[in-house]
């Protein structure tokens, strides 16, 4: 009895954070000086991710059709970066998805290190439409590999999949990419929401069972990881992303 009125509390807690927060997109200062509560307070995870890939892919419009189910025809390119958050519960967990997202231009690539630590999660974009975009994903890739968490997740994105007729890379091309550089694999639209929940969610609950993994020691498969760096190791967790404890439990 305690213990579903406990669950249900949590489930309005992270309603009302949705509604009072995760609908805004902030620059970080603005957000943690706004309440200070980046760090997570009374969260059980936060887990950071990021989101990367060429110019107009549909980085930005993909976070707002997650984080506020909001789309526009009229997204202008990002500037610099920012980052949009979002509370979801997983296995009971209050969980804090703290989502990065930066311009694709590559006017912007400089500022890859600080963009990349502490990151448990990546979803790397392409456009079907537009085989330039996919041609790159080897080099966002390289990034993440350079300057990301060996551990990291990484979900590869066919974005734009409402266009049908004007499709240049076949669903397959992708699927083979992801499976030959061990990523997960999915094509959304964020104009008509077609496995945008899923992409984010989808990784956020590998990354929670890497996390909880870690944490009991037990004895199941590893996590998912870039095959080419990361053979058997340790997902390491910055300080920040460590678990919080809940006043609750
Ligand atoms: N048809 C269609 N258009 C989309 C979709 N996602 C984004 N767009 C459009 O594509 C254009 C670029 O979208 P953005 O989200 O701004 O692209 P971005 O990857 O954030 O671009 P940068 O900020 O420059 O890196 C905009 O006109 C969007 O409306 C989609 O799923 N389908
Ligand atoms: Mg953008």
């Amino acid at each position: 009895m305690w213990k579903k009125k406990k669950d249900e509390g949590i489930k309005k807690e992270a309603e009302q954070d949705n509604e009072g927060r995760g609908g805004g997109l902030y620059r970080q200062s603005r957000e943690e000086g706004k309440e200070g509560k980046e760090g997570g307070k009374g969260m059980d995870y936060v887990f950071k991710m990021v989101v990367i890939g060429d110019s107009a892919v549909g980085k930005s419009q993909l976070l707002s059709r997650f984080s506020k189910n909001e789309f526009s025809m009229e997204s202008r390119a990002t500037v610099g970066v920012e980052f949009q958050t979002k509370t979801i519960l997983i296995d009971k967990k209050l969980v804090k998805a703290q989502i990065w997202d930066t311009a694709g231009q590559e006017r912007y690539r400089s500022i890859t290190s600080a963009y990349y630590r502490g990151a448990l999660g990546a979803i790397i974009v392409y456009d079907i439409t537009k085989l330039p975009s996919f041609e790159q994903v080897p080099r966002w890739l390289e990034d993440l590999r350079a300057y990301a968490d060996p551990g990291i997740v990484v979900m590869l994105a066919g974005n734009k999949c409402d266009l049908h007729e004007m499709r240049s890379v076949p669903t397959e091309m992708g699927r083979e990419l992801a499976e030959r550089e061990g990523m997960l694999f999915l094509e959304t639209s964020a104009l008509d929401a077609t496995n945008v929940e899923q992409a984010f969610l989808t990784v956020l609950e590998h990354i929670y069972r890497a996390v909880s993994r870690k944490s009991l020691v037990a004895d199941e498969q590893p996590p998912l990881v870039l095959k080419s760096s990361l053979k058997g190791a340790k997902l390491e967790l910055p300080e920040s992303q460590q678990r919080y404890s809940c006043c609750s439990e």
